[in-house]
């Protein structure tokens, strides 16, 4: 019995390793300058993937070499210090090589580089939508308050900045190749997070607050964007895409795209024409009591 389950604990040890690989689940093809964030993980696999092969092998050792016979008695040891030193120093290297290579990371990627693009994601259940700063390069300032049909960003009508803002919604993100952003999160009803597998990159979006990251697309294509955050029923249909494009590519798309101004025509338009039909309504009703 105990030699079958040392064996058991073997072939698990074993084809865990095997498994590492030959296994077809691995990160999707980079698609930005975040492979930094690809080594963190490898280097996390490899001490957590040593210190689980050591543990599983040591118990099958312990199984097998400790096993009850009739005339063996145990040993009581209660102190060992030769022993918690060893353990203790080899544990606290392990822990530095996992959580150092994140911090340094980490610090990387919310030091966003000087004259990186700007852009704005915006969460809501269950859909996303970005704002970009359009030919002025600014964003215009925003407030919740400010939210309305025809003002879907909450954009302050106050600041210049914001009258050429491109607006996006329901359709996909687009962005240059090898520029430097600096995405800017906001959600207006519950936590969300925006992820893009291909850029390694992910961010908690908060209610009330505006968090972000900076990345470098560093190929063009189709990624996928994924919410990682559990968001309500909807939570797995908040799917989007974003596009990388060539520089030509990118402005002939960005031309073809709203602007704040626009929406704010289309609002104006709207209102005009609705007053129109009501004076319409108004004439012809006498008539037709005649
Ligand atoms: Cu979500």
């Amino acid at each position: 019995m105990n030699k079958w389950l040392a064996f058991v604990l073997f072939v698990v040890a074993v084809g865990s390793v095997v498994f590492h690989f030959v296994s077809p689940w691995w990160f999707t093809p980079l698609a930005s300058n975040w492979g930094h964030i690809d080594t963190t993980i490898v280097i996390t696999f490899w001490i957590t993937g040593v210190a689980f092969v050591a543990v599983i092998l040591f118990m099958a050792y312990c199984v097998l070499k400790f096993r009850h016979k009739a005339d063996r008695r145990a040993a009581y040891e209660p102190e060992n210090k030769k022993l918690e030193i060893w353990l203790t120093v080899v544990t606290t290297v392990g822990v530095i090589g996992m959580l150092a290579p994140g911090l340094i990371v980490w610090n990387q990627y919310v030091h966003v580089p000087d004259g990186a693009d700007e852009i704005e994601v915006m969460g809501q259940q269950w859909t996303w939508s970005y704002r970009l700063p359009g030919a002025d390069g600014v964003l215009g300032k925003t407030d919740v308050r400010n939210i309305t049909s025809d003002n879907p960003f909450g954009i302050a009508m106050n600041d210049p900045n914001g009258v050429d803002d491109v607006l996006i919604e329901g359709d996909d993100l687009h962005l240059p190749i090898d520029r430097p952003v600096k995405v800017l999160l906001r959600s207006i009803d519950v936590l969300h997070d925006f992820y893009v597998p291909h850029f390694r990159a992910k961010m908690d979006l908060v209610p009330g607050l505006v968090s972000y990251f900076w990345m470098t697309p560093t190929r063009t294509g189709s990624f996928e964007i994924l919410c990682a955050e559990l968001c309500g029923t909807g939570h797995h249909i908040m799917r989007g895409t974003v596009v990388v494009d060539a520089a030509d590519d990118y402005d002939a798309w960005l031309q073809e795209q709203e602007t704040f101004a626009d929406y704010l025509a289309a609002a104006e338009a709207a209102k005009t024409s609705t007053a129109r039909l009501a004076l319409d309504n108004e004439e012809a009703e006498p008539k037709a009591a005649q």
